[in-house]
This record gives C-alpha cells, structure tokens and sequence, in this order.
C-alpha cells in the first residue's frame, strides 16, 4: 500500500519535450510572442479543420471566452443556464452583470432539459446558456426550436466539448456561439487556453476586438475590450498537441470501454451513458453512486481516496448552491430535484490516455469491493 502510486481524475497528455524545443526556436528567432502571432495564427486555422468549423477565435481560457462571448452578442437581462456545471458558466453571467436563472437537468444527459425551459422564460431572458456536460451532446434541435420561438440566443458552454459530433457534424455549430476550454485537464489542452466558435467573419473580427482591449488599428478602440489574447508558446504548443490528439482519444476510448466492462455487474453503480453522438471524446468517466450499493458517494470517494485514487465529485456542489447564487429563486433546490440528486451520487473516475490497464483495475476493483 505505501509503494501504491497515486491516481489522479486527469493528467495531462504531454508530447515528448524535445519535440516542442523546434516551436520555441522559431519564438526565440522571430520574437513575437502575442497579439495573434504565427503560430495563434496557425492554430486557429489547424483547429477549424480538425474540428470542421469555419470561424474560430482562440483565447487565453475558457472563462475569458465565456466572458467574451456574452458581450459580442451584447446578451443583458436573464440567461437560462444549468445548475450541473463548473462555476465558471454561472460566474461569466455575472461578469457581465447578468441575472442567472437555473433550470433543471434531464435525468439520462444531466445536461439541461429542454422540457423545463419554457417556464423559466420572463421578459428579462435574452439568452439561455447549455452545457455539453462531459462531451455529451445537449438536446440542441429542441433548445433551438425554443430559442427561434422566443428569439433568445444561445451560447454553449463547450468546454468539454472538443472534437465531439453529432449525426450533423461537430456539435461546435449549435447555437450562435460555442465556447470550448484548453485547460491543462481537457482533452486538448495549450496549457491554459480556450476559443469560441462563431458562424461568420463579421463576429469573428468582433470576438478579436474584443479579446484585443476593443482596438480596431492602433488609434481606434470600439469597445471597452479584454485581454484575451492566446500568447504565441500557447499557440505553438496546441500546434504539436492536435497532432497527439486522435491518439490520445482512441486511448481515452479503451479505457472507458474496460471501466464499462469491469463495472457492468456492480449493484448500485450507474455509468452514465453518452447521448447518442456520432463521435465522442471520452472527456470524463462518470459514474452515479446509487441505493443498492453498500457504500454511499462520499464513502466511496474516501474510500478510493485512502487508497490514493483522487476520483472528483463534478459537479457538487451544483453551482446554485454557492453563495454568490444561492439567494436566487431559481436556485432553491425545489426547482432542482434531478440536478440535486446528480451532485450527491455522481463520481468522476480517473480517465486519461497515460493510465495503464491495470490502473484501470485497480479502480474497478476497489469499486467492486475486491481490494
Ligand atoms: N465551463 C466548464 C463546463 C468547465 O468545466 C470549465 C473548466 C470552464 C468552463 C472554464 O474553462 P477554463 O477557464 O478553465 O479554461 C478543473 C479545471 O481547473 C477547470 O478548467 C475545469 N473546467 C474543471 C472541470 O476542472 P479543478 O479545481 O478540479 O482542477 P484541479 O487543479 O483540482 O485538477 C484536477 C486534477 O488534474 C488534479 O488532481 C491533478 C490533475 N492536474 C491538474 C492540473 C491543473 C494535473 O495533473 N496537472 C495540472 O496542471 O478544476
């Protein structure tokens, strides 16, 4: 047990490091290091292709982004948005001086349920704000039917979303914008970095003024912009990840089958199902603790953790239970049974393309109860 070694919910994917030294000899030489560089520039051409969209904007992260996002639309008033997510969803509304309203989740996705958004509509909403929870896919026909009906925007929190499609392609096209996430425990990661995924060039030239402090040229500032801008060792090094990346899920993919296979007989343990996309990035492994197993979420979040397994409970506590939220009539946990039951059953098991087979089994078989 002492010499057992620690097992994280992540950990990055990293190439070997004498591959990157050829990107920080082209930095060093030609000394741009930010403000949409070569390389910034690369990449957000590498990246429309690799995930087949036609207009990208990278950022310094995913919650600048987010932030970014709602003033391009100039979105105000109330946003509808899920209570089953991390912070920074809610916290990006506020930000921008924009009232939260939580809608619940559908028990199967945990993603928002479009059957419940109607009724949380007032003459305030002018956007709702959908998270594609660990890369599955929300319902987005349905939230766009509600959208066209209601002429709301809608903004999706993609953080996890990388690379995922549906039966219609990358799911990065829904709404009006998409925002995905770069952080160091995603699937693709530049360290620290983000983008948003927009339909046309005239947006795209806004979203770059707006994470460039609003300048248009050198004399000419429109906006009271950010600092959003993915510095160029950033850029370079997403360039040499996208390469590793096809890999890296393929590897993700194996170890969500095993975990599936080793857990399909335990009483009580939910692995929660995709939502039926076409392509999937086995971004995360959740499983639902429920009764009939012996021990309850938190006692097995302890138990894998005396046993140096740091499994991580996302999303709990739901975001409507902070205190910046929880004075909300939206967040009272009435309105959010299923999200509510979620957060006190859900554990995140480690998933990352570095750990091996018997890694895998030595998870499984904790949870099973043969340690
Ligand atoms: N929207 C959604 C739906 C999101 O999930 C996120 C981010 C965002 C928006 C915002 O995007 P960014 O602004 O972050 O681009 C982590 C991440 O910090 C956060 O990016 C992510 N979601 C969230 C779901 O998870 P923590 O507090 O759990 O991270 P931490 O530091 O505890 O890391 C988890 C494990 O990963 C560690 O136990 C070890 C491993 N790890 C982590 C880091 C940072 C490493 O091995 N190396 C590392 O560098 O929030």
């Amino acid at each position: 047990m002492n010499n057992t070694k620690p097992i994280y919910v992540t950990q990055p994917h990293l190439p070997p490091l004498e591959e990157f030294y050829p990107y920080l000899e082209k930095i060093w030489e030609n000394k741009i290091l930010t403000n949409g560089g070569p390389f910034h520039q690369q990449l957000e051409r590498a990246l429309c292709e690799y995930l087949g969209v036609e207009h990208l904007a990278l950022f310094s992260n995913g919650t600048i982004a987010l932030v970014t996002a709602l003033q391009a639309l100039r979105v105000t008033g109330e946003v509808i948005t899920t209570p089953y997510s991390f912070v920074a969803t809610a916290h990006s509304l506020l930000w921008n001086g924009i009232k939260p309203v939580f809608v619940d989740v559908d028990p199967v996705t945990l993603n928002l349920d479009p059957a419940k958004i109607e009724a949380a509509i007032t003459p305030q909403t002018t956007a709702i704000m959908p998270v594609h929870c660990y890369g599955n896919p929300c319902d987005v026909e349905a939230i766009q039917k509600i959208a066209d009906n209601y002429n709301l925007r809608v903004i999706y929190d993609a953080a996890h979303a990388f690379g995922v499609q549906t039966q219609n392609g990358s799911v990065l096209k829904y709404g009006d914008l998409s925002v995905l996430s770069f952080h160091a425990t995603k699937v693709f990661n530049t360290f620290e970095g983000g983008a948003i995924i927009c339909p046309d060039a005239k947006t795209k030239l806004r979203i770059d003024q707006l994470k460039n402090f609003g300048f248009v040229d050198e004399l000419t500032v429109v906006a009271p912009g950010i600092n959003g801008k993915m510095s160029e060792i950033n850029a370079a090094f997403g360039m040499l990840q996208l390469q590793g990346v096809d890999q890296a899920i393929a590897r993700r993919q194996e170890i969500d089958t095993m975990y599936r296979r080793l857990l399909k007989d335990v009483k009580g343990i939910h692995c929660l199902d995709d939502a039926g996309q076409e392509v999937s990035n086995y971004s995360y492994f959740p499983i639902l603790v429920k009764d009939g197993y012996p021990l309850d979420r938190d006692a097995l979040f302890e138990k894998l953790k005396d046993h140096l397994v740091f499994a991580r409970r996302y999303f709990y506590p739901l975001i409507s239970d902070f205190p910046m939220y929880r004075g909300l009539p939206s967040a009272n946990s009435a309105n959010l049974p299923i999200a509510n039951r979620a957060a006190k059953q859900v554990l995140c098991l480690p998933i990352y393309p570095n750990l091996g087979d018997d890694d895998v089994e030595r998870v499984a078989n904790l949870i099973i109860g043969d340690d």
